[in-house]
């Protein structure tokens, strides 16, 4: 490798590392916030396709008031968990476009 292009790297790759670190955490930061627990009642479980009905609560970080919806199910195996009737506990965010089911387990 010619020298300029070795020095021309080398200048180069400091500032990057910093902006790429200023990029990173913030990212990092977001995805450590946890999701808002949502009080909810389960109306249908649909295992196969990964959906469940919910009578839910308020949802701050999606912006929804309560009403009662389909969400998809991040994991199927959360499903095996709760069944219709059951007072429920969930956190739910925008994944892929669709809204969706990241954690559920019942009330105490
Ligand atoms: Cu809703």
């Amino acid at each position: 490798m010619n020298r300029l292009l070795v020095r021309g790297l080398a200048a180069l790759s400091g500032p990057f590392i910093a902006a790429f670190i200023a990029l990173a955490l913030p990212a990092v930061a977001a995805a450590q916030t946890p999701l808002p627990m949502v009080e909810g009642e389960v109306r249908k479980v649909d295992a196969e396709a990964q959906k469940i009905t919910l009578r839910h609560g308020e949802i701050p970080n999606i912006g929804m008031d309560a009403m009662t919806m389909v969400f998809r199910v991040k994991d199927p195996a959360l499903l095996a968990r709760v069944k219709p009737g059951d007072k429920v506990r969930f956190t739910a965010d925008r994944v892929e476009g669709a809204l969706t089911v990241l954690s559920i387990a019942p009330a105490d």
